[in-house]
């Protein structure tokens, strides 16, 4: 019996991800616009995930199904696109990962010591145990709230954390959220260690005397759990609505989603591609959830940001057209503080960060984003963080386990900083 249980087991490990049998993943970095479009055109022709955009002559990374892959290469061939193989057998990458994380988990117990969700990458429940856990063992400085349901009916939880029970109103309320992109597996712990540093490691007092935090862990707990069960690399919320073609293909990107532009640039209206906007903004519970959180606490929020993987990259309004908000002097130069202050703190192997307006930076127009909605309703700081991640000399589709300390601690000098620094703006009145 507990052979046959461990047999199973095992099948089961290996079956994890059997979808991703014979996928290969590439680099490419077309060199002329035209190229760029002839790669955009791929996504919806050979059904590519573009993993990482590309831009003219900036490399990016895209994942191909088998039954596309000679029809890829020629593409590739007969336009005279810059490519590279950069994984082989996805699936047999991904098993390694996962060894890596088990291996990681092992660590930790043979220790003895309390593996935290910002020591590993680990599923939705460590998460909640812990920011409950939290919450039960800090009444004073720290509330757990349920913000509603995600559309499969998990909980979506955030906390809030005060030394004044959230009554000075002389005080900035800072807001992170994380998590809308299901497989972004890095961004959690980043979410969870900025907790640990308000609540149970708290060396700077300033951060609590000034400000109130708002920290939302996981705002798609349906996808980062499917990420976690059934596919590696879902991006999406996984609604469906009356229409056939949502029924076939679940989800909604919700970082395309909120009210803004809605449905102008750089996403779907067909929701089989990854960057589906939804059928209305705000169609998902998920998003509406953040924007109900903005907007209670409009009054006293200086800073929002929204934690996305990879590129090592803090990205600031407006993403849908490259244009300059009012306030692009208080947010290039907390943008900025923040970078800096991450980068004190990073590894020399780890690329540096680059700060500007999302479309500037990142290459390409999304409309219907986080950062830009809290920023069009008058939050006066909203930033875009992409963390590091996977690139030359960092395989794999997430870091190594080994680093995702490194990544929550280097990313909370940035948030910190930039609390700070918000504060000096906002005062000033930029
Ligand atoms: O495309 C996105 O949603 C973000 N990148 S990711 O790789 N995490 O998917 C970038 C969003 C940038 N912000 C705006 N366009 N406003
Ligand atoms: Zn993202």
């Amino acid at each position: 019996m507990k052979f046959w249980m461990v047999v199973s087991l095992f099948t089961l490990a290996l079956a994890k991800h059997e979808r991703y049998a014979g996928w290969r993943s590439y680099y490419v970095t077309p060199a002329t616009k035209e190229q760029l479009a002839t790669l955009g055109s791929l996504e919806s022709k050979l059904d590519v995930d573009i993993f990482v955009r590309p831009r003219v002559d900036r490399e990016g990374m895209v994942l191909v199904k088998p039954q596309y892959l000679n029809e890829f290469i020629t593409a590739m061939e007969e336009e005279g696109i810059p490519y590279s193989l950069h994984t082989e057998d996805v699936k047999a990458r991904l098993e390694v990962d996962d060894e890596q994380i088990e291996a990681r988990h092992t660590e930790f117990r043979s220790k003895s010591t309390t593996e935290k969700p910002y020591d590993n990458y680990v599923r939705l429940e460590a998460i909640y145990n812990y920011t409950d856990g939290i919450a039960a063992k800090y009444p004073n400085l720290v509330t757990s709230v349920t913000g509603g349901n995600s559309f499969e009916g998990r909980p979506i939880k955030y906390l809030k954390i005060s030394s004044s029970n959230f009554q000075n109103r002389s005080k900035s309320i800072i807001m992170v959220e994380a998590t809308i992109h299901a497989r972004e597996w890095i961004v959690p712990p980043a979410a969870t260690y900025a907790i640990h540093k308000l609540v149970e490691n708290l060396t700077d007092p300033e951060l609590l005397e000034n400000f109130d935090w708002i920290i939302l862990p996981v705002s798609n707990p349906d996808g980062y759990q499917y990420s976690h069960t059934n596919e590696r690399f879902w991006r999406k919320t996984r609604s469906t609505d009356q229409s056939s073609l949502s029924q076939l293909c679940p989800g909604v990107d919700g970082n395309r989603n909120y009210d803004i532009h809605w449905s102008t640039v750089g996403t779907s209206n067909n929701p089989c591609t990854e960057t589906y906007g939804g059928s209305k903004a705000f169609s998902e519970v998920e998003t509406r959830i953040v924007r109900d959180i903005l907007n209670e606490y409009l009054d006293r929020l200086t800073l929002f940001i929204t934690l996305h993987s990879y590129g090592s990259m803090i990205l600031y309004p407006w993403g849908h057209d490259g244009s300059l908000s009012p306030n692009a002097f208080g947010l290039h130069t907390v943008g900025v503080t923040m970078a800096e202050a991450i980068q004190k703190k990073s590894l020399p192997n780890f690329p540096t960060y680059k700060v500007g307006n999302s479309l500037l930076v990142i290459g390409y127009g999304a409309s219907g984003a986080g950062e830009d909605y809290a920023h069009s309703i008058g939050v006066p700081l909203a930033y875009t963080y992409e963390l590091p991640g996977l690139s030359r000399g960092l395989q794999g589709f997430h870091l190594d386990p080994k680093y995702v300390r490194q990544v929550a601690e280097e990313t909370w000098e940035g948030i910190a900083a930039g609390a700070k620094h918000a504060r000096e703006i906002v005062n000033r009145k930029l």
